[in-house]
């Protein structure tokens, strides 16, 4: 469980790297001793996610390996209802997944409303590493996975279908998807979405992946922030990296993980580069207080940061000092 202590060492750090990490301090600055490797992820389910990235990371490996195999986890679990197999279904009853992944080079890999693949975020690292694009939508994201030997697969549980069936006989009028509604819906704490992962492996390189069912009941052909380089993801490795979770209209509206990653580049702490992204997004959006949108940044040092709108958002973090734990974000609200 979140602990008040991992809370406030969360704050220090934060508020101690502002003025410590500085592209033009750099130079001058003695170095500090970077916190390598470490992982984080979006939300509980971060928690089991991180222990197969931190098997990877700890032995030396990649931060690419590290982050594919992290959310390959709660894409596989079908209690994780907002990922992968198991995914709340669109509106017409069928699972959409949308997914992308990053490298410490700059190159990037998607896929959007792909359906009947249980892991996308291993279809976007191909498209990446075998392709000369950067995504694929729909129909050709599945051909070009069942061509490179993916399963189709039904990836409709009767729980989720259970959920949708009554969604239907209740939906109001109005036609809004839901999404991160932790605080509000019945939902309650299984509607946490969306895993986004950012890790920094030993060798000082920095990778994500972010793979999504999206928004529940969202119209079909909807596609969310998160396989969108620089709203759901972004990863510089000169600076460091972010990702995001929430209401994906309002993330991808000011490319928020890219905004993130710039204004770490200015100078600013991941936790501060995380608030002003939010307050960004709270000036774009007069709803705000009907949004949830939560960014999650780790720097290049392994200085981490988080902020919210709502309460509610957690994130997992693993390094060597204290091991995986849930760590409670600072919110708006
Ligand atoms: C989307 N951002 O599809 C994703 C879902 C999510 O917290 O992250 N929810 O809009």
């Amino acid at each position: 469980m979140p602990t008040r202590r991992a809370f406030l060492t969360l704050s220090a750090l934060g508020s101690l790297s502002v003025g410590a990490w500085s592209p033009f301090r750099r130079a001058e600055a003695p170095a500090r001793p970077a916190r390598r490797p470490v992982v984080i992820s979006t939300w509980n389910h971060g928690l089991p996610a991180n222990d197969a990235a931190w098997a990877i990371l700890r032995d030396g490996g990649r931060a690419l390996d590290a982050v594919e195999a992290g959310v390959r986890v709660p894409e596989a679990d079908p209690t994780s209802q907002s990922v992968g197999y198991g995914g709340l279904p669109d509106r017409t009853g069928r699972v959409t997944l949308d997914a992308c992944i990053m490298d410490e080079h700059g190159n990037a890999g998607s896929v959007a409303f792909l359906q009947h693949i249980k892991h996308p975020i291993s279809v976007a690292r191909l498209v990446m590493e075998t392709t000369p694009h950067v995504m694929l939508v729909g129909e050709g994201a599945l051909r070009f996975a069942l061509a490179h030997g993916f399963e189709q697969e039904n990836l409709l549980t009767p729980e989720s279908e259970r959920a949708w069936q009554e969604w239907l006989r209740e939906q109001p009028d109005d036609v809004k998807a839901e999404i991160n509604v932790e605080n509000k819906s019945k939902g309650g704490a299984d509607n946490h979405d969306t895993i986004g992962m950012l890790a920094l492996d030993a060798d000082g390189n920095l990778s994500g992946a972010c793979t999504t069912s999206g928004a529940a009941w969202k119209l079909h052909g909807r596609v969310g922030d998160s396989p969108i380089i620089g709203a759901g993801l972004y990863v510089d490795n000169e600076v460091g990296a972010a990702c995001a979770t929430g209401w994906g209209e309002a993330v991808i509206r000011v490319v928020g993980s890219h905004l993130v990653v710039e204004l770490m580049r200015q100078g600013h702490s991941p936790r501060e580069a995380c608030r002003r992204a939010i307050e960004r997004v709270i000036a774009k959006n007069p709803d705000y207080r009907e949004i949830q949108v939560g960014f999650l940044a780790l720097n290049r040092d392994g200085e981490i940061g988080a902020y919210s709108i709502q309460p509610g958002f957690n994130f997992a973090l693993c390094d060597e000092a204290e091991g995986n734990r849930l760590i409670d974000a600072e919110s708006r609200l």
